[in-house]
């Protein structure tokens, strides 16, 4: 199936972070988003410790988004109310919770995927219906070739 043209700006965080996110100023809904990362050579934006949530919301700022909300890889689409990333099928540990408060509360029964919003001064990240057309953002994907050999 082709993938609808999309005219987006693409920003890039500066290269103190530790992670390049790209922030797409398109609405789609969740799959569509996923779906163009992917087709781009990127998956959506997977958020694995706090200081990737702080380059995160860097992102948010260096592309004039502070105020909208942005579709990210979490969903519990496989499982209801098991948060995982799409991407890499790992938990939202609890660790590394960073949910708006009162979230996610699953409104109307509908809510299986996740969007960042800042809360004060952080991103933070709620559930919402996944039909929803929002901003989104993507990461380069991982080395396939990180794995540390020890001697
Ligand atoms: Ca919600």
């Amino acid at each position: 199936m082709k993938l609808p043209t999309i005219f987006v700006t693409i920003v890039l965080v500066s290269a103190v972070a530790a992670k390049k996110f790209y922030v797409f100023k398109t609405h789609l809904n969740w799959h569509l988003a996923f779906r163009d990362c992917e087709a781009r050579g990127l998956q959506m934006a997977t958020i694995n410790e706090w200081n990737e949530n702080h380059y995160f919301r860097l992102a948010m700022e260096q592309s004039g988004t502070l105020n909208e909300w942005i579709w990210i890889s979490g969903t519990d689409l496989a499982s209801v109310g098991n948060f995982t990333w799409m991407t890499n099928g790992r938990p939202l540990s609890s660790i590394y919770w960073l949910w708006f408060p009162n979230e996610p509360n699953n409104y109307g029964g509908n809510e299986r995927c996740i969007n960042a919003m800042l809360h004060r001064t952080e991103a933070k990240w709620n559930d919402l219906d996944c039909d929803k057309k929002l901003y989104y953002a993507c990461e380069d994907k991982p080395s396939t070739c990180d794995a540390t050999v020890s001697t």
